[in-house]
């Protein structure tokens, strides 16, 4: 149980993090830091159980007194108060075990959740490219909610009702030895049914579980895309398909309903009762055993309603939760490409890059960068040119290994990226994507994100110089305004701005920045070239674009085709060399 780091591009250091591949091993890992509350579970189960067995013995020894000649009334009272005593005790030990099972359950679900929760941010750029983000979400919600109940009620009850079935089996011996053969045979054919009814269940908890995880997978996408699905009116079309998934998991959900409605211990309970009775009578009429133990007898088999009850549905509780424990496992396990290198070289970055015969192809496709070799003194300022899907984006995300190289070599300073601590390169590297994500925070936490120690006067500095001051200023709310609330949202521009201004704040060695939004209005136009020139200034930048006006500045201008470098030099060699860029500028 040593806190070994999982496959992650960063070492998550912390307890609760174990390296499975057993989900029976992992989830029983996860339980051990709780012994003392399972202690408690399985002390509040004997004595619920051992009181709840008390009471029709009691009832046999006061039905004893009654009968015989003269009766002794004089014992009813003490017994009357004992039981009533005894159960007030019993209604405390299963109040405590009913609140450490649930203490348990949600112990476990937040350690679970915390634990997905980090694994998965610790995962490669590739592995949350090919996850689809409803499935992980359903794991991360209804799967761990799962793990949850699987102690409670689960766990709970089958711990709770098994202490039944042992303390019938030590009362019983007190009337006769003999009446032991009705409750063996009735555990016998019960655990037997039970290890068949699980064996049959496993794989329909699993396939519910898959079957909710595609559902939600879609539902995500839906919603995601819910503007492409609503412009090319396909919502009919979308219903339909998410009609057919739901009916999927009800279908699932079905069988395993029906299956738990055929389970047979409802069946073997009556049984019990009757072969039972049957033989408490028999050795009664010979004279073995006096009628209070018939009645008592008979009262203890009771005690067999509980595990029978609890069977038809507890143990298909516990099923589902490691179904889920499964999926949650598997995901964590999930392997990723890259290692974040933590003795990797750390020192501060002078920003030289270096590009030596790099190939790069995403999982399972074509390459989309080949052969590219280029090599940027610190602080010069370069453009990327070339036509959509022409690899520039992908060739700027091999920088700070979003993504690793198929081959040749990528170097910073004239150290290989893959020779670099991960967290070092990638602080001191920042990339301001094509489309800007900003999160459901206020627009100072927005800016300050790289940062979140920044004071508020370097987040205005940092504002003014990306030339989004102004524009925050217009909300009523200015900084504090909440993007994504209240019909505020930012337009590509703007997010531009706010994604400069966090990189102002960094103060990265090497900027990224992946423009290729082109109509924008010239007084906009203006106002981002403004900024990005305060942005390059003093580091090394690339500059993926469309505009003119910013290829012209940059000291070297690489033109991409087809994932090749098709030139390369200043913009005046290139109008003197290069067909294809003398061209841009003509059209
Ligand atoms: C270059 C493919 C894409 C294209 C080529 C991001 C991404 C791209 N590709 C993948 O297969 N998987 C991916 O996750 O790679 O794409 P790019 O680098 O995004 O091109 P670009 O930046 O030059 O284009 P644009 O439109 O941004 O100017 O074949 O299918
Ligand atoms: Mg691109």
């Amino acid at each position: 149980m040593s806190s070994i780091s999982i496959p992650a591009e960063f070492t998550l250091h912390r307890k609760n993090i174990y390296n499975h591949t057993n989900a029976n091993q992992w989830i029983v890992s996860h339980a051990r830091p709780y012994l003392w509350i399972i202690v408690m579970i399985i002390v509040g189960a004997i004595g619920n159980a051992a009181l709840a067995a008390y009471v029709p013995v009691l009832t046999g020894d006061a039905f004893n007194a009654m009968i015989q000649l003269p009766p002794d009334t004089s014992v009813l009272l003490p017994l009357a108060i004992i039981i009533g005593v005894s159960q007030i005790i019993r209604g405390v030990l299963q109040l405590g075990r009913n609140f450490g099972a649930e203490l348990m359950a949600q112990y476990m679900e937040r350690d679970i959740r915390d634990e997905l929760y980090l694994s998965l941010l610790g995962k490669s750029m590739t592995f949350h490219n090919l996850q689809p983000v409803g499935d992980t979400m359903a794991r991360a919600t209804n799967d761990v909610r799962e793990v949850n109940f699987m102690f409670n009620p689960g766990v709970n009850l089958v711990v709770g009702s098994f202490m039944f079935i042992v303390m019938l089996f030590a009362a019983t011996p007190r009337y006769h030895p003999s009446l032991l053969i009705t409750p063996t045979i009735f555990t016998i054919i019960y655990f037997v049914a039970l290890a068949r009814y699980l064996k049959t269940l496993a794989p329909i908890t699993d396939e519910v579980r898959a079957t909710f995880g595609d559902m939600n997978t879609h539902l995500s996408e839906s919603l995601d895309g819910v503007e492409v699905m609503k412009g090319a009116a396909q919502e009919g079309a979308e219903v339909d398909r998410f009609v057919s998934n739901a009916r999927r998991v009800r279908d699932s959900f079905v069988s395993q309903g029906d299956l738990e409605g055929r389970y047979i211990a409802m069946l073997i309970l009556g049984a019990a009762y009757a072969g039972g009775l049957v033989h408490a009578l028999l050795l009664f009429r010979a004279g073995t055993i006096d009628l209070g133990a018939v009645i008592a007898y008979f009262g203890l088999l009771r005690l067999l309603e509980f595990p029978t009850f609890t069977s038809t549905w507890a143990y298909s509780q516990i099923s589902s939760g490691m179904s889920s424990a499964r999926r949650i496992l598997e995901l964590i396990n999930m392997e990723t490409r890259l290692d974040q290198n933590a003795s990797g070289l750390t020192s501060d970055m002078r920003g030289e890059v270096e590009f030596r015969g790099v190939s790069f192809s995403y999982p399972a496709g074509e390459p989309v960068i080949q052969d590219v070799s280029f090599k940027i003194k610190q602080g010069q300022t370069v453009a990327i040119v070339g036509q959509t899907g022409a690899g520039k984006t992908s060739l700027a995300k091999l920088i700070n290994r979003t993504y690793d190289i198929t081959s040749g070599q990528v170097l910073i300073d004239g150290v290989d990226v893959r020779e670099w601590n991960l967290a070092a390169l990638r602080s001191q590297i920042s990339i301001i994507e094509q489309d800007i994500f900003l999160f459901s925070r206020s627009l100072s936490d927005n800016i300050a994100f790289g940062k979140p120690s920044a004071s508020k006067d370097e987040i205005t500095a940092a504002s003014v110089a990306s030339q989004a001051h102004d524009f925050i200023l217009e909300f009523d709310q200015g900084y504090a305004t909440v993007v994504g609330e209240r019909g505020v949202t930012l337009s590509g521009g703007q997010r531009q701005r706010i994604a400069l201004a966090r990189a102002f704040l960094t103060d990265p060695r090497i900027l990224v920045l992946d423009d290729s939004t082109s109509a924008i209005d010239s007084a906009t136009e203006d106002k981002i070239q403004r900024a990005i020139s305060n942005a390059a200034r003093g580091r090394t930048t690339f500059i993926i674009t469309h505009r003119l006006s910013q290829i012209r500045w940059a000291d070297l201008i690489i033109v991409m085709r087809k994932g090749r470098i098709a030139a390369i030099g200043t913009h005046d060699e290139l109008m003197k060399t290069s067909e294809a860029y003398s061209r841009i500028f003509r059209e």
